[in-house]
């Protein structure tokens, strides 16, 4: 026995499929088929890909010894230390739905991930997929419009998403919209198996709908995850904030939220609301003070004792 034999080797999980993960160690090296040590399972943690692991060998091969703090960590798309989220919606087929964009971003202010959005198959309607760019860029967030199928804000979005190096990166929204195939026109390279444009009857999801979180090395240190779509179901549960917090996740509230007539405004349908007012003036975006009021909704219920 060697002293390398012993050494841990640092690596970040790609991917876990049926309980196996595919890793790149620091040097570099893909090393596949790498179980987690069952004392995870004992202690509730399951390593997710995104995060920093420790492996050592044994006589079956590498197991993940140890895992790195993570900076924030999700079920579902299952991601650890994220950085970047691209929310993908498509301007049409399927149609956007704006609550589940709304609950990405505030999801990604509440754990200090940068919100980033991408409205997919613009050449299928180019006016609204303008229209739902300059409403995310209104509230202050980074917003695309591209179209892989034309090749259309590619380059732009490329430019983009290459220069946020050391970054750990991930497309997600809702299934179809379009993530696979935009993650392969920005990077020819990695050659990602997406959908040809038959849908299965008996399943009703695309072909090659993507199963898995796979996290792709795109530079040194810097990882692009393609993820499952997800339905609304996904999220029918929302009671991650207080109630109070809620107005703090919405950035462009910022301006207006000390300038209510009632300290303890909860911004939904009292007088004097600078924030309601706002909305209704239109220097708040309706669909986005919606959003706020049905996301207020399905917390404001929740007993105290649950938080
Ligand atoms: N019209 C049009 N269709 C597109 C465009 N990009 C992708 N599609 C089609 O949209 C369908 C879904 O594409 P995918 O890339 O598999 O979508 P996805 O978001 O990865 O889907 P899931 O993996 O199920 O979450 C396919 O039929 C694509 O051919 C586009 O720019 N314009
Ligand atoms: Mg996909
Ligand atoms: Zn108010």
């Amino acid at each position: 026995m060697n002293s390398t034999y012993n050494s841990p080797v640092k690596a970040r999980i790609l991917s876990c499929i049926g309980g196996r993960y595919s890793v790149i160690s620091d040097g570099g090296e893909n090393i596949n088929n790498v179980y987690a040590k069952g004392v995870f399972r004992h202690l509730g943690i399951k390593p997710l890909p995104g995060d920093i692991v420790y492996l050592r060998e044994d006589e079956s091969g590498y197991v993940i010894n140890e895992v790195e703090k993570r900076k924030n960590s999700f079920i579902r798309p299952a991601l650890a230390n994220l950085d970047i989220l691209y929310i993908v919606l498509s301007c049409r087929k399927p149609e956007p739905v704006h609550i589940l964009t709304d609950k990405m971003t505030v999801i990604c202010e509440n754990s200090g991930i940068r919100p980033v959005i991408v409205i997919t198959k613009s050449e299928l309607d180019k006016k609204r997929a303008n229209e739902i760019k300059k409403l995310y860029l209104s509230c202050g967030y980074d917003s695309f419009a591209v179209s892989s199928a034309e090749n259309t804000g590619i380059d732009g979005l490329k430019k983009y998403v290459s220069g946020k190096k050391g970054a750990v990166s991930a497309f997600c929204g809702a299934s179809g919209v379009g993530k696979s195939t935009l993650i392969n026109a920005l990077y020819p390279e990695l050659d990602l198996v997406c959908e040809t444009g038959q849908i299965s009857k008996k399943i009703e999801r695309g072909k090659n709908t993507t199963r898995a979180v796979t996290l792709y090395q795109t530079d040194k240190n810097t990882f692009l995850a393609d993820t499952p779509g997800f339905s609304l179901l996904d999220f029918e549960k929302f009671d991650f904030c207080k109630k109070e917090e809620l107005p703090y996740l919405f950035p462009e509230f910022e301006p207006y939220l000390f300038k209510c007539k009632y300290t303890k405004c909860t911004h939904t349908k009292e007088d004097g609301c600078a924030i309601k007012k706002a909305a209704e003036d239109g220097v708040i975006n309706k669909e986005r003070y919606g959003s706020y009021l049905s996301l207020y909704d399905d917390i404001k219920d929740k007993k105290e004792w649950e938080n």
